[in-house]
């Protein structure tokens, strides 16, 4: 999806640009970079080959049974509804790690929890709207309830679009901690505004220590960012309050 000089390949913004609706402009978007659709989300990726060679779970993952209870659990913590969960290689450790993707049932956010084994866990909290593409392997939304997911992604890929632009965030796993691996913006491409960004690293394994850490006041979309935690209600509970905006100067 992501070329080699870190823009999405035959993206075509004149699509994205002349979109009449902000619908348009998503699934403009969704097909020009092979975003997977909220809608049509599955276990086929556009992630780089080298995601297939994930090894095989590590013993110390979590199972999908425990996965699972975490995920009811901390959806009735943060009032939303799973779906869709699975396994997917996130960090830069290699084997499969455990994901679960909720969705706020107020559809204000959408909550990324991922799983490394060892009992290490990390919530995502980012903003949530129609116009977002949700990284959600397997998707079903309710009542269905989403079948575990075993995907070849090796990172979150995360678009929030506007009228005319979009912002795109990859993230994933890395020194322990959520980092970026890859960030564009397009503003406006109706004003003729080219897409900005910049690509750290392909996967996880290949940052070395060269990808950004994502914090709660990234100045973007991302609001929460925790973890590693053991527990899921010391993760949750860990939760610092949205920043407020500064104050006018008088
Ligand atoms: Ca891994």
């Amino acid at each position: 999806m992501i070329d080699a000089v870190g823009y999405p390949g035959g993206m075509d913004l004149a699509a994205v640009a002349s979109a009449a609706t902000a619908t348009a402009a998503a699934a403009a978007l969704a097909v020009a970079c092979g975003a997977p659709s909220p809608a049509t989300s599955t276990t086929a990726s556009s992630s780089p080959a080298v995601a297939n060679q994930a090894a095989a779970t590590a013993p110390s993952a979590a199972t999908p049974a425990e996965v699972q209870a975490l995920s009811r659990e901390l959806a009735a913590i943060v009032d939303a509804t799973p779906v869709a969960w699975g396994t997917a290689d996130l960090d830069d450790v290699p084997g499969r790690d455990a994901f679960a993707v909720l969705m706020g049932n107020q559809f204000d956010f959408v909550y990324y929890l991922i799983d490394v084994g060892d009992q290490r866990r990390y919530l995502l909290k980012l903003e949530l709207d129609g116009r977002t593409q949700v990284w959600a392997p397997g998707r079903a939304d309710p009542p269905e309830v989403p079948s575990w997911t075993d995907s070849d992604d090796t990172a979150i890929d995360h678009v929030q679009t506007h009228r005319g632009g979009y912002e795109q965030v990859r993230l994933a796993i890395a020194g322990g901690q959520v980092v970026e691996l890859f960030y564009e913006e397009l503003n406006d491409g109706r004003d003729g505004d080219e897409p900005e960004g910049q690509r750290w690293a392909a996967t996880a394994a290949a940052c070395a220590g060269a990808c950004p850490v994502v914090r709660p006041e990234q100045p973007w979309f991302v609001h929460d960012v925790h973890g590693p935690a053991a527990d899921l209600d010391a993760l949750v509970g860990d939760v610092p309050p949205p920043p407020m905006p500064a104050a006018a100067a008088p």
